[in-house]
């Protein structure tokens, strides 16, 4: 009898369930085959309270005696850069003849970490051969006949050094390779460099991982199964066609019994809140149309799929009530569209209680961001990546600055969280771009502020990535830390690494020119009460504006009717052709005088012809009688509450 062990290996946050392997379990159930899941991870976090927040009893504690980037290191929800996480393991899996720590600390760790943090990142290294031990002696290795690991993010280095020593203990143990760290080129590479691996499955394993289990149990050839890499005659092999599952429907619910069981032993479970992951399409309809070009979030696979709005709406309200879930993050690159016809009003209706998080597309209308605040979206990551509609071209995104501020304007309306990052240094991009975008950063700082500021990364699998000379990239080469993980060559890691290194054909230095933008969203970000922009309309059909933002031009405006009309007929951005003939017989020149003072007060932005409100109006098409704000189901909000802010905690 087949029985599987799937592992989840530091680092994968330690507060949500993982996806993948939960529909792995649940689909090999469906199949007669009985697996587990282990979250080692959670195992490890164990000791990284110990080393890192010894004592600490609750959350503001926490937040208070612990630095952010320990708080990722200890929640495992580091990005990808400097991977300390991975360093972490690299001894334990290379041993001392690995790479060189001390130009590891100086070249990457030191520009990141202060001296006390590097001390605790070889404090934990020192306990990682002693972790392995603990997940040795935990895990009884005879029950099984496969051992799965799967590897996103930073789960890379831990999983090669458990599975090493699994099959240096286990040597008929199967091992089998799956998660993100391990489609396509990097697969066969971790066939290639790690023998202790036997098989890799690149991309989707729904169908395939079972497939492969079947094969074993029935002793028929592997060929034929899509993206499972297998050595074949010694040489790793990857079936050509990259597995895709195509009816969403025939998906199972996942199986997070396991994740909930061990989480709950935990002594640090009180410290977080449980995200349940759930998914409800794969791959992208934008990018089926137009690739952004830094985007490699669809690995070899863009085509998009959704569930049905039955399926998706019972799948929900199953793993609600099964796990008593506050928070469902949705795992979908990008919302179905059809949904706000057909899912999302159901949600509305429900009013089941749950915060929800979805990723969507920016370019979006103002009823549909209400309909997602009443479905229960709390938090939004937009893709919203830059305020220049030039650069949004470049990278393909298919909306522009106006669409992008009117989405976090809209957000902070209805009480939404947008997530968002300003991305530069995309090739040919003019730094006037830059210069241009700044009086916008200047006259929106009422709205959420980006989280950061940051260069574009190189990811694998992106069209900057497959096309990089012609999109005007050279010297791309693995990310540096990725040459202090593995004492591997450079051709060897290429095939290995997710995220890259560039430099750019022209020669450009986009640091030069994106200082004044980046000095700028410093200060925001540092405002302890960033202020808001308050309009309220009066009865006789005039309207005022409080400015009490911190760079506000003047705190207080009373607008006449006419600048009233124009105000809110902005509130969705709008041409000067479109406001002159809203307001005919209006004289364009006044039209256009009284735009250019909103914009000089910051009350407005315009891009090119556009311009588009800052202060949240009421919903056009409403009379004032019809609207009520205090009738309204959801309050004009022009501040975040502090609780809908998330922490690292
Ligand atoms: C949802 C999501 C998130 C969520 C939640 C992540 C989570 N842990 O659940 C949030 C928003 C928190 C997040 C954050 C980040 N993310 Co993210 N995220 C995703 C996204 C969009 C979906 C992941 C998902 O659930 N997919 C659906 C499930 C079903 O797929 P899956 O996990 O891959 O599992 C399938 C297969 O891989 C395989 N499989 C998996 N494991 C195993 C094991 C075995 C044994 C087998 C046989 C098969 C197998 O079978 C599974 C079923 O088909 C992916 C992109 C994508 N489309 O996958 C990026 C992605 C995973 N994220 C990525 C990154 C880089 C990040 C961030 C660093 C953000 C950033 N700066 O870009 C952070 C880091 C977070 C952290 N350290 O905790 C990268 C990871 C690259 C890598 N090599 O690992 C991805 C691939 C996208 C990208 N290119 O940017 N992310
Ligand atoms: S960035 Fe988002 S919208 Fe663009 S292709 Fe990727 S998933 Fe699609």
């Amino acid at each position: 009898m087949q029985r599987v062990l799937l592992i989840s290996m530091p680092s994968a946050g330690i507060y949500r369930p993982l996806l993948g392997i939960s529909l792995l379990k649940a689909e090999l159930a469906q199949r007669g085959i009985a697996a587990d899941i282990r979250y080692l991870n959670l195992l490890w976090a164990r000791h990284c309270f110990d080393v890192i927040a010894k004592g600490v009893s609750t959350r503001a504690e926490l937040r208070t005696s612990v630095s952010p980037r320990m708080l990722d290191l200890l929640f495992q929800q580091s990005q990808n850069y400097p991977m300390a996480d991975e360093w972490i393991f690299a001894r334990a899996l290379y041993g001392t003849g690995g790479t060189s720590d001390g130009q590891y600390i100086a070249d990457v760790l030191r520009p990141e970490y202060d001296a006390e943090e590097v001390a605790t990142i070889l404090a934990l290294r020192e306990f990682a051969p002693r972790f392995l031990d603990d997940c040795m002696r935990e895990i009884p290795w005879t029950d099984y006949t496969m051992v799965g690991f799967t590897s996103t993010f930073t789960q890379h280095v831990s999983s090669l050094a458990l599975a090493k020593r699994v099959k240096e203990d286990f040597p008929h143990l199967r091992i089998v390779f799956g998660g993100a760290n391990c489609e396509g080129p990097m697969g066969t590479a971790l066939l290639r460099h790690f023998p202790f691996i036997d098989f890799v499955v690149s991309g989707e394993g729904d169908d395939s991982f079972p497939e492969l289990l079947h094969r074993l149990e029935s002793r028929q050839p592997f060929d034929g199964i899509a993206g499972l890499i297998w050595r074949k005659n010694g040489e790793p092999t990857l079936h050509s066609e990259p597995a895709y599952v195509r009816t969403m429907d025939a998906l199972p619910t996942p199986d997070y019994t396991d994740f909930f069981a061990q989480y709950h032993q935990q002594p640090y479970s009180h410290l977080c809140e449980v995200r349940v992951p759930l998914e409800q399409s794969r791959g992208c309809w934008w990018g089926m149309r137009s690739h952004c070009t830094f985007c490699g979030l669809n690995g070899q696979t863009m085509g998009f799929r959704a569930k049905s709005p039955d399926r998706a709406e019972q799948e929900f309200l199953e793993i609600k009530e099964r796990y008593a879930a506050s928070f469902v993050d949705f795992t979908d690159n990008i919302l179905h569209l059809g949904y706000f016809e057909t899912l999302l009003p159901r949600l509305a209706e429900l009013d089941h209680g749950v915060e929800l998080f979805y990723e969507i597309k920016s370019n979006i209308k103002k009823q549909q961001v209400e309909l997602l605040r009443k479905a229960g979206v709390r938090r939004l990551q937009p893709g919203i990546e830059s305020l220049s509609s030039n650069i949004l071209r470049l990278m393909g995104k298919g909306c522009t600055r106006l669409q992008n501020i009117q989405c976090l304007k809209w957000c902070l309306q209805y009480g939404i969280l947008p997530e968002w990052n300003l991305l530069y240094g995309f090739p040919h991009e003019d730094p006037s771009d830059y210069a241009d975008m700044l009086p916008v950063l200047q006259a929106i700082t009422h709205l959420r502020p980006p989280r950061a500021v940051t260069r574009i990364r190189m990811d694998r699998f992106s069209p900057n990535f497959n096309e990089a000379a012609s999109r005007g990239f050279h010297n791309v080469r693995p990310q540096r830390p990725y040459f202090y993980l593995h004492p591997l060559d450079q051709n060897a890691l290429q095939d290995l690494a997710y995220f890259f290194e560039y430099d750019y054909a022209d020669g450009r230095d986009p640091e030069s020119y994106v200082d004044s933008v980046r000095a700028f969203v410093d200060v925001w970000k540092s405002q302890e009460r960033a202020g808001t922009l308050v309009y309220a309309g009066l009865d006789d059909g005039e309207a005022i504006i409080d400015d009490s933002r911190f760079n506000s031009a003047k705190p207080h405006f009373e607008l006449s009717r006419l600048q009233t009309r124009i105000y809110t007929f902005c509130d969705q951005a709008k041409s000067t052709a479109q406001i002159v003939e809203a307001l005919a017989p209006t004289e364009c020149a006044t039209v256009r005088s009284l735009l250019g003072a909103f914009v000089a007060n910051r009350l407005m932005v315009q891009d090119g012809d556009r311009f588009l409100s800052l202060a949240p109006t009421p919903t056009l098409g409403k009379t004032a009688a019809e609207f009520d704000l205090t009738a309204s189901v959801i309050p004009i909000v022009t501040r975040y509450p502090a609780e809908l802010v998330p922490s690292a905690v």
